[in-house]
This record gives C-alpha cells, structure tokens and sequence, in this order.
C-alpha cells in the first residue's frame, strides 16, 4: 500500500477494482464502512462478479475478466479529453513534460524494439531525451510532440466509453458514472482510493492493470494524499514480510537486486543501481544502494566481507535468468531439479496446472516438505482416485516431511499491508514434534556448513564463510536476534560526514535511522527498509500506544512502518511548491518555514526546502512521477491491452488487426506450454478463480469448523447459462479446460450476467479455489488443475484469473 488501512476512512471515493475485500479481507474492510459511515464516501466496485464487497457498495459495473487496461486507459482518456486532472499536481509532480526519445514507437498495440522470435524487448528507444548536461530535455507548455503528455494523450486516443462497452462488455453509462465519480476528486479538497489485489495481479498483463490504475490516481492527485493511494491488498499476514526479506530468487532484501550473469564485475554492478539524478536538484534515494548494500553484505559475512574482497560480491549468485515459479516447476519437468524444499507452500494445490506441476514433482529424486499439515504436495504420489490418478509405483520421489510450527506458536514480527510491522507472542506450544521454520532451517545451515568444512565442495565459501557468531547460541538464533540484524547495528563508530568529531552511532549499538548507514563496512543492516524497527530504544514493533492526535489515523507510536516508520508514501505530494498543504483539513505534512513536519513522517529529506525543486517522488532519479515507464515494464512503455493467453475471442479487439499483439508480448511463457491453451470453439466460458470468507486457500479445510461452512467444491454459474444448459441449482456439473477437468456442485446465481463482447455472447463461470484431496472436507480436484501455465511477464504471477472453460451436466 502507498497508505495504510486506516488512512482508507479518509477517502471521499473508494474504487475497488480486482479485489473483493469484504470477503478477502474482512478486518481491513471496516475502513471501507468507517469511510462511508464518517466521510460521506461514495463507493464502487468493478468486478465480473456481484460480489460480497459489491452488496454493500453504492455503485457496481460488471468487466470481463482480464480486460481492466481498457477500462482504466478510457478513463484516462475521459480525465484527459474533460480536463478533469489535478493541473497542479500532474505538471510539477510527473514526467508531463518531459521529452522522450526520438526512436521511440507504439504502432498498432507494438512497441519499438520487439524481437518476435524471442518474445522480448530491446528497450533502448523507451528512453527519455538527454540533454548535454545529462539532464531530461522538458517542454513546460506541453506542446512538444514527443512529451509524455503528447504521447499519453495519443496512446489512449481510442480507449474511449464505447470501446469499454464492446471490449469489457460494461455498459457506457455505467463506466462513465465510474470515470465522473473517480474525476469529483481531480480537486485539492477531495480524494479518491484505490484498493485492488489479485483480480489484477494474476494476469499475463497483471503488473501492467496496476501502473494504469497508479497512472490514474497521478492525473487526479491521489497520489501522496490522505484518503488516497494505490493500495494493495496483501494476501497471506506476512507476504509483505516476505517481499521485503527479498524472498524471490532475483531479489535480496530491502528491493536490492541480485546480479544477473552478465554482471561479473561489482564496480558496473553498483554503478548501474547507483541513481544520479536526472533533473537538476532531485533526492534520487537509490544514490545510497552502495551503502544498503555492503551494510547487507556485513551483516551476512562479519569480517569476510571486506574492501579487497568486494564485500564478497563473488559469493552471491549470478542469475542466467529469474528462477520465478513457473521456471523451476518448467525446469522440473524437463528433468533438470533433483531435490526441492517447499516450505510453507502447497505448489500441487496453488500453482497453476496441478498435472503438469505433479509430473515435475514426479522427476525429483527429493523433495522436503516444511509444513504444520500433511499437504496435498506431500502427498503428490499417493492415488487418491479420479482427484489424483497416478501411478505410485513409477514415481522415485523420496518426501521427506518436516513438521513446522504456525505463527501462535512462536514469538515473531508480521508486516501488514500497510507496511507495519506488528510484534506478536506466541500463545501455545507447538504439539508433537513440531518445531518453529528458523529452528529447521538454523539446523539444515549448520549441518550443510559441516558438510562443506569436512568433505570441502566445488565452491564451500558462500556457505561455510556466513557469520553467525553475533547470535548468543549461534545454533539457534531467536526471532529477537534476527530482528535486531535486520535493524542493524554500528560496527564502528558512525560519524557525521561534515564533521567527523561528533559521533552520531556508537560501535555496538544498534543504528537508529537510515542516515546512519554506511558504505565503508562500518554499518551491518540484514534489511536496510526496517533500519528503525529495532533500535537502542528497544522494539518499535511492539508498541501499542495507539494515541492519534490529529485524528488523521496515523498513530505513529503503534508499531512501526517502514520506512522509517512514515505511514504515507510520497507524502509531501500533498503539499504545493511551497510545502503548504493542498487539504489543509487532512495534512500529511507542511514545510514550516525551517523543516518538514506533520502528522505524518515527512517522505523527504527534513531540511530540503521545497525551493530547492527536489520532487516528491524521491526514489525516483527524476524526482517525479513517471507516466512514461522507460524501461522498467516488460510488455512497454505505456499499460496497453492484450487478451489472456485462453482467449474467449481469438484477437485483440483493441488491435484486430496485428497478430503479433493479440495476447502479451512479452508475457512468461515456455515453448513446451503453447499447445496446453485452449480455444473459445471447444472452451467457450470465462473461467476465474477466487476466494471464500469461510476458508484460506488449502489449509483450513483441515479444521473441522471452516470445513461444516463449506465442505465441498462449487461453482458459480449464471441463471442463463444454467437454463441454455439445462443445469439447476445443486446439479453437478463437469467443468473442463484445456488442461483437465474438476466436478463439482452447480451454485446458479444472478449475481455473474452474460456479457455482449465485440457482437459475442460471453458467460463467466466463478470457481472457489479451496478444496482438494486432503483435509476434512469432502475429498475433490484441484481447481488449478484447470489453470493455464503462463504468467506476467514481470512479476511472472500465473494467469488465475481469465482462462477458457466448458461446462457438462453430469
Ligand atoms: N478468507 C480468505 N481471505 C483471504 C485468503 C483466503 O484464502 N481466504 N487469501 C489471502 C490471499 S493470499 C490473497 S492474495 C488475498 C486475495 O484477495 P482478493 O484478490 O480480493 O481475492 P480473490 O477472491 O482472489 O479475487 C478478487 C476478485 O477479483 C475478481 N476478478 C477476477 N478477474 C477480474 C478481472 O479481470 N478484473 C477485475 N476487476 N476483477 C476480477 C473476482 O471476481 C474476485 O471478486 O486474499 C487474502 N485473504
Ligand atoms: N487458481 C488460483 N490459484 C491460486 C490463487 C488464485 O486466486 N487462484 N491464489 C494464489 C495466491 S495469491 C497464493 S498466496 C497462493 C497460496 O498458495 P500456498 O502458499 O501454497 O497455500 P497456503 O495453503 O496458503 O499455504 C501453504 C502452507 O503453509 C503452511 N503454513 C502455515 N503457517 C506456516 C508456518 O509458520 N511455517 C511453515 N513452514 N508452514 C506454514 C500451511 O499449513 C499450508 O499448507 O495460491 C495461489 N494460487
Ligand atoms: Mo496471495
């Protein structure tokens, strides 16, 4: 989230488009009701359902699954076209006028530098245009052709209310009522939110819904502002824990990046990362990438991370490509994985194509399973009938399970949506032989280290070298040690650059705020976001002082936020060139005259004046926001419209014409998946997977309780459908995909319309995802068994949510 929960009562509108938050996230949702109960909010949901959240809405608008950058591209369009943008904002706080290269080019839904063959782009044209002085030629009156005002205005020149209706099926007026609403808060007074999750993320074109949906909060100014945002609803309480820890393999903690193979050299590798600035006067924050990163190096090696040795870059891997899900599960299949070790995953249950990820598991000669429950994964080889139909005898996997123990059964921190990390303590002991996953892994680092020390290896160092001598029982360190490194300590005495008497972190203690990091190997931080989480002051994520003084719903004395416990991303865009608050009645922040301060922590350097000219968008070199991505985003530059991979029309109605952009570009797809999509001839129905209140994902169904509420697979399909098919409710029907069939009971509802697409008659057929072979409810499929194998081409997330189905009365 830019913001955080609470901040969501300050909203005047409330969007929620790719999520369902009164049933996925039900706590969070009561900000939704404190927004409409306090604030007079409006609210609205989009979404191919009449879902839980759209009962209680004041406004739904019914989308086709996977068509959400049309509908958001016409908004854009309309806010552009009516003159309903923040002026102020957008022109000193984006890349408005800025001026892009002259090779540069979008022809008929193309961007410049495609290679076909590969599926990929060279994207040195998506460039802005340099000046001698190194810095980006603008043009303030945004007449210059090629000025990202120009080229955004052009791009989405079609997007308009009547492509909506024929490429989203959603009717004129009802996505116009939607464009007006979210256009009410274009204004200093009033601002709009925008709460999504996975009916965006999980598409082959999902990271690309989420820049279009920022891009329209950019042009009303809803970025930075009380009540404002982008804010993503995260799904398990810790995944915001995990993505900050880096657990992704092209990640290390913190957002830093692991080198590709290409990056042998360390000095290229931190000068590419190393951001000077491209406007004159800007933050550009990523300067300090060194200073994260060899203080992250210190923390993980002690002494063995030197000058000389270049703080053992040499040991990090060099990644000949991301070793994303879908990769290794390809890699699996081709025979190319020997063991696998899922910890706290389900990938049998949760990955997408359940056969295709059982034949992979099938090729390991190992796979350990760290898991409080018997897993449908660690079961993978045992015939469970028509849901698991294999063949145990042919399958030499050797499954080892290690019991784990669940998050009330340790002491431990969670980072909310909201970026807060929350301490808890644990409420039971484990049962059995359960132990907690930091004892497990401290146990298999130690013995491998023993390994490596008496039979030596190809390459013992990055292992054997690792210092844990700084936990007091180096066998076992505590959820509290851990936390203190991730903070960071002083190795030396940190001192004031301008004046190197005065010492501003003593050696040994634990470092404050991020200012104190160092890139000398002074400083060890294991995530330099959370330097303040842990500090000689104590644990900050154990504060429980919920005081909030100006009623904003800050409250910065309850636990802490990264970073550096702000609770507003960007919060000085809420202020004008003067610093002076465009809502005065939600500041944020203000520059009084000598510094930044406020209700909030001021997202900016403290005494940097706002007549400096440094932007509010500090992590960017440019100091501001960006419409125009560069080369940051695999399929271009500006969000554009491909079709799911399963495609219900065969063609990009939005370009109908260019076969080569009918479905993403540049989209995570392997040679060996082609033949494994469906067709609308044989599939004809939308398909979308999704969530239920009463369970979460695979595990509760092993819970007496959840398992009574729902006990058994369902489908959801439209009263049309159901009567041209003859199915009635409590039927059983047979739904099948390209890739494999499930059964289940038949829900017929009028909460899923047919859709009228481009002339066609489309129906959308919802499937809870909850049940499997395992567990207390009735044993049934996968529902992933009927999911594509094909993901983003950036965060490589699988396309759950739009693929081609049939159903069959059984
Ligand atoms: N009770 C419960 N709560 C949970 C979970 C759980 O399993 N059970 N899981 C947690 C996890 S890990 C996550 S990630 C979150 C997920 O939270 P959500 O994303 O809110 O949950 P979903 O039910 O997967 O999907 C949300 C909505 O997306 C819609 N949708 C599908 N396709 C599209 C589309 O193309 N466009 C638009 N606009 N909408 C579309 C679906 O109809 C559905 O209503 O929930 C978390 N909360
Ligand atoms: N078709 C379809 N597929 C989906 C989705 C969808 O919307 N549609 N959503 C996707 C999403 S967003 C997600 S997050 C994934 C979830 O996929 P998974 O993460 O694979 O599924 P879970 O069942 O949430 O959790 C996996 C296991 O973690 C275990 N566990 C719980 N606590 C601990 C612990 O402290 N330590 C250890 N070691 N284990 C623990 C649980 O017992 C459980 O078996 O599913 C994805 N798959
Ligand atoms: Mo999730």
């Amino acid at each position: 989230m830019t913001n955080h929960w609470v901040d969501i009562k300050n909203a005047d509108v409330v969007l929620i488009m790719g999520g369902n938050a009164a049933e996925a996230h039900p706590c969070g949702f009561k900000w939704v009701t404190e927004a409409k109960a306090h604030n007079n909010a409006y609210f609205m949901v989009v979404d191919p359902r009449f879902n839980r959240s759209a009962s209680v809405a004041d406004y739904y608008a019914p989308i086709r699954s996977g068509s959400d950058i049309t509908f958001l591209g016409a908004i854009i369009n309309y806010l552009l076209t009516n003159d309903k943008i923040h002026h102020e904002y957008v022109h000193n706080y984006t890349d408005f006028s800025f001026i892009v290269r002259e090779d540069f080019r979008f022809e008929d839904g193309i961007f410049s530098g495609y290679n076909e063959e590969k599926r990929t782009y060279d994207k040195s044209t998506w460039e802005y245009e340099l000046g001698p002085d190194g810095y980006v030629r603008t043009d303030p009156t945004l007449r210059h052709p090629r000025c990202v005002y120009q080229l955004l205005k052009k791009h989405y020149a079609h997007y308009t209310p009547e492509a909506v209706e024929r490429v989203c099926g959603t009717p004129k007026d009802k996505f116009l009522h939607v464009a007006e609403t979210l256009a009410s808060t274009a204004v200093a007074g009033r601002a709009a939110t925008i709460m999504y999750a996975l009916g965006w993320t999980q598409h082959s074109i999902g990271a690309q819904i989420l820049r279009c949906g920022a891009m329209v909060q950019l042009l009303l100014g809803n970025i930075g502002v009380a009540g404002g945002g982008m804010n993503a609803l995260r799904g398990h309480s810790n995944i915001q824990g995990l993505t900050d820890l880096g657990l992704l393999t092209s990640s290390l903690t913190g957002y830093l990046s692991l080198a590709n193979e290409a990056e042998q050299d360390y000095t290229a590798y931190i000068a590419k990362r190393t951001k000077k600035p491209l406007r004159p006067g800007q933050v550009s924050y990523w300067q300090h990438y060194p200073k994260f990163h060899v203080s992250l190096m210190k923390s993980w090696y002690g002494d063995k991370a030197t000058k000389e040795n270049n703080w053992a870059y040499d040991y990090l891997p060099k990644l000949d490509r991301p070793y994303d899900m879908l990769q290794i599960f390809e890699l699996m299949n081709e025979g190319k994985v020997n063991g696998y070790l899922a910890q706290g995953f389900n990938p049998i249950a949760s990955l997408s194509n359940s056969h295709r990820v059982r034949n992979g598991l099938a090729k390991l000669k190992f796979l350990v399973i760290m898991d409080p429950l018997a897993t449908e994964t660690s079961e993978f080889w045992r015939n469970f009938g028509e849901y698991n139909d294999v063949d145990t005898a042919s399958i030499q996997t050797e499954v080892f399970r290690l019991p784990a123990t669940c998050f009330a059964e340790e002491d431990g921190s969670i980072v909310s949506s909201s970026r807060v990390l929350q301490w808890h303590w644990k409420a039971a002991e484990p049962p059995g032989e359960a132990r907690p996953d930091i004892q497990i892994m401290s146990e298999l680092h130690h013995r491998m280290k023993a390994m490596y020390e008496k039979e030596g290896g190809v390459f013992p160092d990055p292992i054997r070298d690792l210092d844990w001598s700084h936990y007091y029982n180096p066998e076992d360190p505590t959820p509290e040690e851990l936390a203190k490194e991730y903070n960071g300590w002083a190795i030396a005495d940190v001192v004031d650059p301008k004046d190197p008497h005065k010492v501003l972190r003593k050696a040994g203690q634990q470092l404050g705020a991020l200012g104190e990091l160092r890139d000398d190997g002074s400083t060890a931080s294991g995530c330099w976001i959370w330097v303040g989480c842990w500090t000689e002051e104590g644990n900050q994520m154990g504060r429980r002082d919920n005081s909030d003084p100006t009623g904003i719903g800050n409250t910065l004395k309850w636990a802490w936020a990264w970073p550096a416990n702000r609770r507003v991303l960007y919060n000085t865009a809420s202020t004008d060139l003067k610093g002076k608050p465009f809502n005065p009645k939600r500041m944020l922040v203000q520059w009084d005259g000598q510094k930044w301060s406020g209700p909030d922590i001021p997202d900016m350097t403290p005494t940097l004046a706002p007549e400096s000219g440094a932007g509010p968008f500090i992590m960017n070199p440019e100091g501001v926001a960006r419409f125009f991505s560069r080369g940051l985003m695999a399929e271009g530059t500006f969000p554009t419209h491909y079709e799911a991979f399963d495609n219900p029309l065969g063609y990009n109605p939005m370009y109908p014409n260019n076969p080569k952009a009918v479905s993403s570009p540049a989209a995570r797809v392997f040679g060996s998946i082609w033949d494994t999509f469906g067709s609308p001839k044989e599939y004809p129905h939308v398909g979308t997977t999704y969530r239920l209140t009463e369970h979460f994902h695979y595990w509760t169904k092993h819970a007496l309780i959840n398992a009574a509420l729902q006990p058994e697979q369902f489908v959801e399909i439209g009263e049309a459908l159901a009567n041209e098919m003859g199915i009635r409710q409590g039927d059983h029907v047979k739904v099948s995909s390209k890739r494999g069939y499930i059964k289940a009971v038949a829900v017929v509802t009028k909460r899923i319309r047919p859709m009228q697409i481009d002339g066609k008659t489309i129906h959308h057929v919802g499937i809870p995802i909850h049940w499997g072979f395992k567990g207390m409810t009735r044993p049934g499929f996968l529902a992933n068994t009927l999911t594509p194998f094909v993901g983003d081409g950036n965060s490589f997330t699988p396309e759950f949510k739009t693929f081609l189905v049939k159903v069959e009365k059984i």
